[in-house]
Parts: C-alpha cells; structure tokens; sequence
C-alpha cells in the first residue's frame, strides 16, 4: 500500500522529518523558503497532510485547490492561520500544539514584563553607544515588579503561568480579565481576582496579554485602552500581532501616556511598525516566547504525532476542531 503524502511547510528539526518519512512520502522545505500562497498550493495538491508552523495560511481557496488534504498539524498553540469553519465544511481537521509550551512562554512573558519595568535593553543600548560616562542616582529608573499589580488579559494556561510566576515568585497581586471566569480553585492556585476589563487597564501597574487572535480579540488593546492605563503602567504583548493596535501604541509611548512596553508579536510581522522602531520605551523581539530547543521540539513532536496519529489509525491528539473526528 501506498504511504500517504505529506508537506512539510517550513524548516524544522532533521529529526522530525525523519520521524514522518518512517510513515509519509515526505516533501520538506529545508532551505526553509518563503513560498507564495500560489507555490504553497501547487505543493500541496496531492497531499492528505500539511506541517504548519502557524504562518500558513489554510483557507477555502486552499481546501478547494487540494481536494485530499485531510489534516493540517500546526507546530503552535495558536491556530489563527487555520480557518477552522472552511477546514470543518472541507472535512479537514486541525491540530495544535498546546500544553508542552506553556511554562517556557510563560518564563518568556515574565522575562519580557521584567526587561521591560526594568528598561534592560534600553539602558544596554546606551551603555553600547558609549554613552554611560557618568552614574546618576535616575539613571534608567523604572518601575518595581514585586508587590505591584499585575493585570493579565486572556487567563488560559500561558496567562496562569504568568500569574503563577508574578503571585508566588514575586509577591504580586494578580488581576485578570478573561472571557469566562476561571473555577474558584485555578483562581486560588494563581491567587487571582477576576475584573473588568476597565477596571484592569485603570488598576494594573503591568498589563499583560495573553488571548488568542479571533476577529473579536482584534485590537484588543487600541487608544481607548491605552487611554484607561496609568502613566506609570506597562504593556506586555505575548499573544499575537493584532491584539495591540501597534500604531496607537507607538503614539502613547512616545507622548508617555504609558510607560513603556514589551511586544514578542506584531501585527503584519515579521514587518514591524517603523514608528515601533524609533520610540526607545519598548523592548522588541521576534516571536520568540516559545524558543527553547526543548520546548521547540516538544511542540514538532506534538505536530507529527497528530500527523501520524490521525492519517495511520484515524486518532489526533489535540484536534481543533473534534467535529471531524466524530463525523468520520
Ligand atoms: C510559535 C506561537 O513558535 O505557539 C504559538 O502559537 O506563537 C509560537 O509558540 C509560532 O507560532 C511559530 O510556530
């Protein structure tokens, strides 16, 4: 019999794709190329499998072009490239990559919410440009993490782990604002109060987002918000370009209506907003929350088991949309 075929869209682990060519006829893009969304469909057609790292987008136009396509795995948590209501009517499933990046994002949104009070890569930046000749008693002050505020919008696994960090290992008091509540005891276990969105942006001294990109999340954070937050506030972005209205943004920290900000995502990245570019108060880094090598490989192994699971026994580990499953 036949092995099924399978499209790797991106570069990963050499080990992956061997893992995969033990079941798939494998075509793998190891020169990691950037293919327009007409090359990425003429090399799918024939294929019941695509590797997806979350920037490819899987739509009607793609689902109608590849009529075998059966399963789309995603090497991320994060699934806003899939449109899941095309994918469920083509019979298509999708996987993510949940759980195995959790405390490694987690680590990362704390580090980022900490370079970013404690104006790390700003006053790196001076010190490199030869600037430090003298210590001043102000020099790059900013403001404390411990026993602040810490405000946390979208409460899913990655937020209680910040929250988690923030409550236990620096004595923060955690608000959070989420679509539904959280059970009394994750609330306990995070030691954190459900509010208002309102209510969070006016109280927090760090602001944190953690939501997933759905048309609803679009700019979640835009001039009203930042017009809610203290003067003396921080925002983090660890979520996905397109919660922060990044224009508005780069207004507020250049007239510092807010103090300063961390962004690890950007709306139309890898382009970044050249406004974003120039305003010193914010620490900027390339999607990277989830970059460990561990980490990194858990979430390709995730990715080729519901590959392998799903086109060998009919079985995904973390389907997107369950309904395709049931229906088969
Ligand atoms: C990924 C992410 O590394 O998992 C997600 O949703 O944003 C990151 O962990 C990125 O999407 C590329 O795979």
């Amino acid at each position: 019999m036949s092995k099924p075929h399978v499209l790797v869209a991106r570069a990963v682990f050499p080990e992956t794709i061997s893992k995969l060519e033990q079941h798939f006829e494998v075509e793998s893009n190891p020169g990691d190329e950037t293919w327009s969304k007409a090359q990425f469909i003429q090399k799918l057609k024939g294929k019941q499998g695509v590797f997806t790292t979350g920037s490819e987008r899987i739509d009607a136009e793609v689902l109608d072009a590849c009529p075998e396509l059966r399963i789309c795995a995603n090497m991320a948590v994060g699934f806003n490239n899939f449109d899941v209501d095309a994918m469920t009517a083509h019979g298509v499933l999708g996987t993510n990559a949940p759980d195995v990046l959790t405390e490694t994002t987690a680590d990362f949104g704390f580090a980022l919410l900490m370079a970013t009070a404690r104006r790390i890569t700003e006053s790196e930046h001076y010190l490199r440009a030869g600037k430090w000749t003298k210590w001043s008693f102000d020099m790059f002050a900013g403001s404390d993490i411990h026993g602040s505020t810490l405000g946390i919008i979208g409460m899913g696994r990655i937020g209680q782990g910040i929250a988690r960090r923030g409550a236990h290992g620096f004595g923060m008091k955690v608000i959070y604002h989420n679509r539904s509540r959280l059970d009394a005891s994750l609330e306990a276990a995070c030691k954190a109060s459900y509010v208002g969105k309102e209510e969070l942006l006016g109280t927090a001294d760090h602001v944190v987002l953690v939501v997933p990109y759905s048309p609803a999340s679009h700019h979640t954070i835009g001039a009203a918000e930042l017009a809610l937050m203290k003067p003396t506030a921080t925002l983090v972005n660890v979520a996905r370009g397109g919660i922060v209205d990044d224009a508005a943004l780069a207004v507020a920290l250049r007239e510092r209506r807010i103090a300063a900000a961390g962004l690890d995502v950007f709306e139309g990245e890898p382009k970044v907003h050249p406004d974003l570019l120039t305003v010193p108060n914010v620490v900027l880094t390339p999607h990277i929350a989830s970059a460990t090598i561990p980490t990194r490989r858990a979430m390709a192994d995730l990715a080729s088991d519901n590959l392998i699971g799903f086109l060998t026994t009919g079985k995904a580990l973390t389907p997107v949309n369950p309904q395709v499953l049931a229906a088969r």
